[in-house]
């Protein structure tokens, strides 16, 4: 695996309907990230945090809230994201609420056309994200990164990778999913994503379920990790916005985790959705900043 990281702090709250996952990159960094990181034998460069747009918390307009705050403030992590993936670190954006998704992964998007890589997408949430203007239940953009990345949304974001859509279904594997708004449910069907969602897991385990989403990797994949927080039962990770009862517990989380970095082949990485401002000591930040601590390949044994 790539040994330069680069953190990319974006600190929005803009895309959500509670205010403080704008302090998701200051608390990941009192939570020791670059400490473990280092620890782990890798270069970090903390980039710092982007600026973009105060959050003016207005009521949805035709269907998104803050729309042109969403717009600027994905652009500027599109950009800062695809130019450390062109001097060859991985990138690790410190969101931030989840409308991020669309920049961030845009930019990956942008990145493996010009490399002629493939593209897999591993996406941890709670929630699908696949929500437009038409069938959102909240006007929250925080909710339809991927429908933007499989074409369904507002222009800009719609083509910021410069090419629509973004995402073919072969692209993305969601797990850990638990509440899917009626409307996405008939979206995600037709856009033929593959969804593993809670139930899936506890029927079959984490260990399958994850050896489906990473089957068939080679040299030439880029994968992408999109860790929304609320993935994560919020027993152990009560500092997220959204949160819902019946999550992946420590011990699924980390072997989900420990079966990425096994693979070698992450290549970027998404932290989002944390919300210091709902936390208690911390303590969700701390849990993250330990599951990517597995994810970059923490291993309690010497192992084959
Ligand atoms: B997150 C929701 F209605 N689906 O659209 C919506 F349940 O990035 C929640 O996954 C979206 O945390 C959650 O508002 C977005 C709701
Ligand atoms: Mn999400
Ligand atoms: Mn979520
Ligand atoms: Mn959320």
């Amino acid at each position: 695996m790539n040994n330069k990281i680069s953190l990319i702090g974006v600190p929005t709250d803009v895309g959500a309907g509670h205010r403080g996952s704008s302090m998701g990159p200051e608390a990941l960094r009192v939570a020791g990230i670059t400490q473990m990181l280092e620890g782990m034998g890798l270069e970090v460069h903390d980039m710092g945090n982007l600026h973009g747009p105060a959050n003016p918390f207005t009521a949805p307009k035709d269907g998104y809230r803050h729309l042109n705050e969403v717009i600027q403030w994905n652009q500027l992590a599109h950009d800062a994201i695809y130019a450390e993936l062109k001097r060859g670190h991985l990138p690790i954006m410190l969101g931030g609420d989840h409308c991020l998704g669309a920049g961030s992964i845009s930019a990956v998007a942008r990145y493996c056309r010009e490399q002629g890589k493939e593209l897999r997408i591993i996406w941890l949430d709670a929630h699908t994200d696949f929500n437009t203007a038409e069938i959102t239940p909240s006007g929250n953009m925080h909710g339809m990164p991927v429908a933007c990345l499989f074409g369904h949304g507002p222009k800009e974001l719609v083509e910021m990778s410069g090419q629509v859509p973004a995402l073919a279904a072969k692209n993305i594997y969601q797990i850990g999913i638990r509440s899917v708004d009626e409307g996405e449910k008939q979206f995600i069907h037709q856009a033929g994503i593959n969804v593993f969602d809670m139930r899936y897991i506890d029927e079959v385990g984490m260990r399958q379920t994850m050896e489906k989403a990473l089957a068939g990797l080679n040299d030439n994949v880029h994968l992408h990790v999109s860790f929304d927080v609320d993935f994560l039962d919020p027993e152990i990770a009560p500092g997220v916005g959204t949160t819902v009862r019946g999550g992946p517990n420590y011990r699924e989380a980390q072997l989900c985790m420990e079966m990425i970095a096994d693979t070698g082949r992450m290549a970027s990485l998404d932290i989002v959705e944390l919300n210091p401002a709902l936390d208690v000591r911390n303590l969700t930040a701390n849990i993250a900043v330990e599951l990517v601590e597995s994810l970059f390949g923490k291993n309690t044994l010497v192992r084959p």
